[in-house]
């Protein structure tokens, strides 16, 4: 029996455990471990029946994501489950944990399901660009049936295992020991004399084919672009149409189909990105460098990004003091924290005591000296150099020693930060998305000086808060707005050049982006912006100065959505419309410019667009700015809405080919300019080499 799978037995009941450390994978050695300890409790007379239990963290995080892309190797999890549920004598599962997708199908195979109460379980699949292929489609909603079959593999959402309860998919919660509670499980069902309860045996309810239909139509809307959230429902389809066995070919043709697809290696290599990322080379290494302990954090600032971080830490249960010096700020702040949680609520997201229990764990005050016992300080106050360094040294006066002190500062200079106290290694960057409390993308920003353990107590306390932490060095816009800098130049040139602001956002939306970046200026704020470009004006070339569209919109007061009015024009909902005042606005501006507007392809704009933004990542990656390439597509994937069925920026310039990129930043750079098109020497040494971003 491979190491991975142990096989116990207690009694005329069998325990087999999976033991495959860090989340019991299903590789290789399990399946056959498993089919191996499975036969064995077959042949061995004395056991009557058989328990499959996981470990401490979890029965099954499911197949093993590093098999992929190599060749299948037996057995395959399909032959293993049919193997468990072919068994003449009772098998059960039981979950503690996650049984998460191919783990889910396993239990799914054994006759009998128990879970302890905190247990999760679904089948994610869907998010690696997949589907539930070891039977799931087909067993699951023979056993919960078609509609919430559908929202779990399409959805790819997961259960509580109370919800399990109330669907069916667990017989029997266990409060108490769940191993203990198992074997009497299995001892109650031998004693019944129960026979095996078969899920493929079941009969699917019929399903009238508008529930389908009417999936695919939120899909196509809801996952613009993507293909498995499609094959999940035309699979779920299949079970309530076939017999198991050809339900079961339906379901492994397309697996196949999308294992081998594009959009799943994307998706993959997304996952497995975000995981390392989270890890910096020191905690990589393995070097026990430690973290520091955080149980009580403060933040400087109640306004939007205040608030919104405040209510990161109060969601993890982590206590956290909201210090703002005007009194009226800090109730308007303490009011949208109230309102933002309202606003969950309604959607059933949280209960009423939940509710409390995550305010009463934000404490207001106007007093700075609250700060004193604060093991990690985050400042969000006006992105102002000055006026941070400020903060600063009040911090590092006020707070004890060895309290980290954090930035949420969007582009500003760490070091220079840190150079206002006396403790430039516990000073680093933590920059959140707006709406932090929402965005899951936080980029950590080490100074130059900044304690290795320091920066391995952010990205701990950022996957703890649920988010996607990223370790970047300090440049301007770090590594995020950096590159968005580049796209945002280009777009704003072929409005001058010729384009118009719908023609270049529908480019970008058609490539799979939640909008373009005309549409994201009216919704985060022409004013924002305009703030932001009057900021960082020293550092723009002259002809990004001279290239002022932004300004003039900002003139007429036209601040985007919230004014009704901005690159589009919005009705009372908020739906936008081309406003032809801009197309005049902006034809002007060329004329005044001496610019002889021309029609620009979708061609050019989707290379301007992409292309400047994967040569800045080249340069951040030879500037030492981040470490891997994958960090750089978690930025973008978490932070900037890079459709994961392309992988982000890095990735998906390996699929079209670097030579591809390449030749095009030459074609601009000879209309354009060295300035902006210069390929990075590191891209172009790739491509001389023949290498890519991704071995
Ligand atoms: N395979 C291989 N490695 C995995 C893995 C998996 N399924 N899941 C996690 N890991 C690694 C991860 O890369 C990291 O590695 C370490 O485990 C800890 O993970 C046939 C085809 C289970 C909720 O989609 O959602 O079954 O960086 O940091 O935050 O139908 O991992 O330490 O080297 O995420 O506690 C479907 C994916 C697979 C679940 C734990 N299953 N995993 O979260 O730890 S396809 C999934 C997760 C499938 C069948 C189909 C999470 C977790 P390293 P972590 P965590």
């Amino acid at each position: 029996m491979a190491e991975s799978v142990s096989f116990d037995a207690r009694g005329e009941i069998a325990l087999i455990k999976i033991e495959n450390p860090p989340v019991n994978a299903l590789s290789q050695a399990v399946r056959s471990g498993l089919a191996a300890a499975i036969c064995r409790g077959e042949q061995d007379t004395r056991i009557k029946a058989m328990v499959l239990i996981g470990g401490e963290r979890g029965f099954s995080a499911g197949a093993d994501i590093r098999e992929f892309g190599e060749p299948p190797r037996q057995p395959l999890l399909l032959d293993v489950i049919d193997v468990i549920e072919r068994s003449s004598k009772p098998v059960i599962a039981a979950i503690q944990g996650t049984a998460l997708g191919g783990g889910l199908e396993v239990a799914l195979g054994c006759h009998f399901r128990i879970a302890s109460p905190d247990a999760v379980m679904g089948l994610p699949e869907v998010k690696l660009g997949l589907l539930p292929g070891a039977g799931g489609t087909q067993r699951l909603p023979r056993l919960i049936g078609v509609s919430a079959a559908l929202e779990m593999i399409v959805e790819g959402t997961v259960v509580s295992a109370q919800r399990a309860l109330v669907l069916g998919l667990v017989d029997e919660l266990a409060p108490g020991g769940l191993e203990a509670h198992a074997l009497d499980f299995a001892r109650g069902i031998v004693a019944s004399g129960k026979p095996v309860r078969r899920v493929s045996m079941l009969d699917c309810e019929p399903s009238d084919q508008s529930v389908f239909e009417a999936y695919v139509e939120t899909v196509e809307r809801k996952r613009r672009g993507y293909i498995a959230p499609l094959r999940c429902i035309a699979a779920v389809r299949a079970a309530t149409e076939l017999p198991f066995k050809k339900g079961l070919e339906r379901e492994r043709a397309m697996f196949l189909e999308l294992a081998a697809s594009p959009q799943s290696k994307a998706q993959r290599h997304a996952f497995l990105s975000e995981r390392a990322a989270a890890k910096i080379p020191d905690m990589r290494a393995k070097t026990a460098i430690g973290t520091l302990p955080i149980d009580l954090v403060g933040v400087v600032g109640a306004g939007t990004m205040g608030t919104g971080i405040a209510m990161c830490f109060a969601n993890a249960g982590v206590p956290v003091m909201l210090v703002e010096a005007n009194a009226d700020n800090l109730e308007r702040g303490m009011a949208l924290v109230r309102k933002n949680y309202a606003r969950t609520m309604a959607r059933g997201g949280l209960s009423q005591a939940e509710m409390d229990k995550r305010v009463a764990l934000i404490r207001p005050s106007v007093s700075n000296d609250q700060l004193a016992q604060a093991d990690l300080v985050i400042e969000a106050v006006f992105e102002e150099l000055e006026v941070k360094q400020k903060v600063f040294r009040m911090l590092d006066q006020i707070c004890k020693p060895g309290a980290i002190l954090a930035s949420n500062t969007s582009y500003l200079n760490i070091d220079l930060i840190a150079d206002a106290t006396a403790r430039p290694e516990y000073v680093l960057g933590m920059h959140f998305f707006s709406p932090a409390n929402v965005m899951p993308l936080l980029e950590n920003v080490r100074g130059a000086r900044t304690l290795p353990q320091v920066c391995a107590t952010a990205m701990k306390i950022g996957k703890l808060i649920g988010k996607t932490p990223v370790m970047v060095r300090v440049c301007d816009g770090f590594v995020g707005n950096r590159m968005l800098a580049k796209r945002t130049r280009e777009s704003y040139f072929m409005l001058e050049e010729g384009a118009t602001p719908q023609q270049i956002d529908k480019v970008l939306y058609d490539f799979g982006f939640p909008m373009g970046p005309f549409a994201m200026s009216d919704l985060a704020g022409v004013d924002v912006g305009w703030l932001n470009r009057q900021s960082r004006l020293a550092n723009l070339t002259s002809r990004e100065r001279a290239c002022d569209i932004l300004d003039q919109i900002h003139a007429l007061g036209r601040f985007g959505q919230k004014t009704g009015a901005g690159f589009y024009r919005y009705d009372a909902d908020r739906h936008r419309s081309v406003d032809p005042e801009i197309e005049a606005l902006i034809v002007n501006h060329s004329k005044k410019r001496n610019i002889e507007r021309r029609q620009i392809s979708d061609v050019e704009i989707l290379e301007r667009c992409l292309y400047p933004m994967i040569n800045e990542g080249a340069k951040l990656l030879e500037e030492g700015i981040v470490d891997r390439p994958g960090d750089i597509d978690v930025v973008w994937l978490k932070g900037y809405g890079f459709p994961a069925f392309l992988g982000g920026p890095l990735f998906y310039a390996d699929q079209i080919g670097l030579p591809v990129v390449y030749e095009a930043l030459l074609k601009y750079q000879v209309v354009h300019g060295d300035q902006y098109w210069k390929p990075a020497a590191l891209l172009e040494n790739m491509v001389r080499s023949g290498k890519r971003f991704y071995t």
